[in-house]
């Protein structure tokens, strides 16, 4: 199993694994005291307040159905895999691939990445991009973040790594080079475009309003683009990723997730949060910082890494 193979997530698990198992191993006065640490586990995990709840709701609910008493504390670790791995079996519906989605495509098939500073939506559009040039499609990448010559540069870079035409200016107008990538991309034939967003602008609504724009700018050429809007989360953030999908949420529509930075964080509970309560599918995870640090996400794999 690569989740185990590969120790990137090693952080994650160890931070939960080790409180699970002082839990679970050191006698406890009564289920209502284990309920109450496993509260506090679940929670410092950063799988969410609400999330959390549920799950000990349902954990009381199984426990007295079962007739589960303190000497049998195997059968509740059990009963928490099973709980947990419903939320994530249930709420996380499999996605077409995009490399189908670019297959069926008759048109450029527009991808746009958006989250707030930071997450990484550069490095991740640099790594899907590799990623689908790797499947043998024909790339076109828009620096629609405009706002910064670094932030060029550094998609640049990438591009530049991987072999692929950038549509870039210096510009207060994002959606002109959104635009102007769209035109190129339908001359040249391209099958997928990849439009890298700003992350700051001056305040929440700025760029909230930007984004919409884009969005709006690029129908004007391709009237059902972007095919897909991708929001990226940085999971060592923990629980406020929340806030930021219901931002998000209201100004676009979301068509998937992919989750950073999992490689140097103890919070990736956060993606049992965010699957319980958005019904956005997580498509990837970035787990470091090299072109090919971007995973596909296994809900069975990632329920049992953390459930040995
Ligand atoms: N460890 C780790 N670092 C990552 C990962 N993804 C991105 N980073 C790092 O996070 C930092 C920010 O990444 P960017 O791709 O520039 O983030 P951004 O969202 O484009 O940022 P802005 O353009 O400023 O909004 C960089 O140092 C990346 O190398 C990841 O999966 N793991
Ligand atoms: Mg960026």
């Amino acid at each position: 199993m690569f989740f185990l193979n590969k120790k990137y997530l090693e952080k994650t698990r160890m931070k939960f694994f080790s409180k699970m198992q002082t839990i679970f191993s050191k006698k406890q006065e009564n289920l209502d005291t284990l309920l109450d640490n496993l509260e506090d586990l679940l929670l410092s995990a950063d799988i969410g307040t609400k999330t959390t709840i549920k799950i000990i709701n349902n954990l009381e609910h199984r426990i007295n159905k079962n007739n589960i008493t303190i000497n049998k504390i195997e059968d509740l670790y059990t009963v928490l895999k099973e709980e947990i791995n419903k939320i994530i079996i249930k709420k996380q519906y499999d996605i077409i691939p995009i490399y189908q989605k670019i297959e069926m495509s008759n048109q450029p098939y527009v991808i746009m990445m958006i989250g707030v500073n930071g997450v990484g939506k550069t490095t991740t559009l640099g790594k899907l991009a590799f990623m689908l040039k790797q499947q043998g499609f024909q790339l076109m990448i828009g620096a629609a973040d405009t706002f910064r010559a670094a932030a060029i540069n550094q998609l640049e870079i990438w591009t530049k790594h991987i072999g692929i035409p950038i549509i870039k200016k210096i510009t207060s107008d994002p959606a002109s080079v959104a635009y102007d990538t769209l035109q190129s991309a339908i001359s040249h034939k391209i099958d997928a475009v990849l439009i890298d967003t700003a992350g700051r602008l001056q305040n929440k609504i700025g760029l909230m309003e930007e984004l919409s724009k884009i969005n709006r700018v690029m129908k004007k050429v391709i009237p059902n683009a972007p095919h897909e809007i991708i929001l990226i989360l940085d999971a060592s953030i923990g629980q406020n990723t929340f806030e930021q999908v219901k931002s998000f949420s209201s100004f676009v529509k979301i068509s998937s997730i992919i989750i950073t930075k999992l490689d140097g964080t103890a919070k990736g509970g956060v993606l049992i949060g965010i699957i319980d309560q958005f019904n956005i599918p997580i498509q990837y995870i970035g787990i470091g910082e090299k072109i090919n640090d971007l995973k596909k996400f296994n809900k069975k794999e990632f329920i049992d890494f953390f459930f040995v």
